[in-house]
């Protein structure tokens, strides 16, 4: 190689080796962008996902099942899939405002789908027309505008980093159906390629991994290549979802869905999921569907402090635009963030986390549970003794501790185990006047400031930073 250059070979043990560039573990926060042809039906079954409506009417036709029944109430039963290009127009679609709100949210890093299962691209992807056999892309059919291309421009004037999620396999793709190792040589492979050369992409999020054996993907070549020979390649980060059952084991960082993500930051991770129950936007929820901003924001500071991300999606409609709920939850986040950030970007997390592994929380989710454990304990519950050790997430950064609380802490806050020294200083995150600290023991006790309500820094969670 050049100059001692790193090369990877096209076995997982040696790219898996790789480590995940720092820029990403930094980062904590991403926004997850589910957005194509589904984006004109935009509808689900409660708690599903709206970007699977083709396979969903497909399978539910023979049954007559729900989603069938909506297709054909509203389109008709001869009206095909396909038919949504058209329909999908993006007439107000303005890139510049969506990363306008990007930025005001926070987020480090945006992760769009070129592509999903139902194969249409956000680029004009000559591989999809070919293999479809019919213009399948956003530039030939539908909105008649690079959406792809044209988003990635606008997110790195805000500098902020542009990755994509691309689905390997397609539900349907005729190439797919008649010759597996055709639709990888000549249509998943000069498509994959064609999309990372382009618009350089610093994310890969790679899915559907289902239904073969992971050597006939061949994505060990694939990788070797984005990894050896692409201009990304010192960059790039790449997640887990390689081959077949591969999740966990092969790749780059370990991906959770809807799920509680991992106990630790010992490998890095990235929890991604929507703010209601769907990663495309689905016209059939409602406000209580919904996180709110503090079940949000208490989800964000959670898995920072078990040294994850967290991958939040928005669905846009398919005339655009970004539903205003959830351009409000990410400025609401923002607003967080504003404050707080120190806390968040560039963290590890600290000795102690609460440890949580994917599957062992309980099935309520995320927004529930820190409905039971904060707020609703906050309003109805007894009132908590003075000095009582309260919830505390915990992130660190060189030789600062952050001790993040879920609620204004009363008049004195202990925190455990704490290695301190004489000239350790505590302030408060957004509160110019100092905070009083005492040892007792092996603990800190911080002395909260008293403020009024009008003097607080923000709402929903305070940051103490002990350095
Ligand atoms: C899953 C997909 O099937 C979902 O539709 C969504 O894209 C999610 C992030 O990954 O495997």
């Amino acid at each position: 190689g050049v100059c001692g250059a790193q090369r990877y070979e096209a076995k997982w043990e040696s790219i898996d080796k790789r480590p995940t560039p720092q820029w990403w573990v930094d980062a904590k926060f991403g926004i997850f962008i589910h957005w194509g042809v589904y984006s004109v039906p935009a509808w689900s079954t409660p708690g599903q996902y709206s970007e699977w409506y083709w396979n969903r009417i497909t399978g539910d036709k023979a049954k007559n099942g729900p989603w069938w029944q909506y297709h054909k109430k509203m389109y008709g039963e001869n009206f095909p899939y396909a038919e949504f290009a058209p329909m999908f127009k993006a007439e107000l679609y303005d890139p510049d405002q969506w990363a306008d709100i990007f930025h005001r949210s926070g987020a480090k890093y945006i992760v769009l789908t070129s592509k999903h299962h139902d194969g249409y691209c956000l680029w004009p992807s000559r591989e999809a027309n070919r293999s479809w056999g019919r213009p399948w892309n956003s530039v030939d059919i539908g909105p008649n505008r690079d959406l792809l291309g044209e988003l990635t421009e606008s997110v790195r004037a805000k500098g902020i980093e542009m990755g994509f999620y691309y689905s390997l396999y397609e539900w349907y793709n005729p190439l797919w159906v008649t010759d597996r190792a055709l639709y990888v040589e000549k249509h998943m492979f000069p498509q994959f390629k064609d999309l990372v050369t382009r618009y350089e992409p610093t994310v890969i999020f790679s899915d559907g991994e289902w239904d073969m054996h992971s050597s006939e993907w061949r994505s060990e070549e694939l990788m070797a290549w984005l990894l050896n020979d692409s201009a990304v390649k010192d960059r790039v980060v790449i997640n887990d979802r390689w081959g077949k059952d591969s999740r966990h084991k092969h790749g780059g960082y370990w991906t959770t869905e809807y799920g509680a993500g991992l106990a630790s930051g010992t490998h890095p991770w990235e929890e991604c999921r929507g703010m209601a129950h769907s990663f495309g936007y689905s016209r059939t929820e409602s406000l209580s569907d919904y996180k709110s901003a503090r079940e949000l924001i208490l989800m964000l500071i959670d898995i920072v402090s078990r040294g994850g991300n967290l991958l939040l999606d928005i669905g846009p409609d398919g005339d655009g635009t970004i539903p205003v709920i959830m351009e409000e939850r990410l400025i609401q986040i923002g607003d967080w963030l504003k404050v707080n950030g120190e806390a968040i970007y560039g963290t590890r997390n600290w000795k102690k986390t609460i440890q949580w592994t994917e599957g062992k929380r309980p099935e309520v989710g995320y927004g529930q549970e820190y409905k039971a454990k904060y707020d609703i304990a906050e309003l109805t519950g007894p009132p908590a003794p003075e000095k009582a050790v309260i919830d505390i997430f915990f992130t660190t950064k060189g030789d600062t501790l952050y001790a993040i609380t879920p609620r204004w802490p009363r008049s004195e806050l202990v925190i455990e185990d704490v290695e301190v020294s004489p000239n350790t200083n505590v302030t408060m995150l957004g509160v110019a006047q100092s905070v009083e600290w005492r040892r007792s023991g092996r603990n800190v006790v911080v002395q909260v400031p008293g403020l009024s309500i009008d003097e607080v820094p923000c709402q929903h969670a305070y940051v103490l930073k002990i350095t």
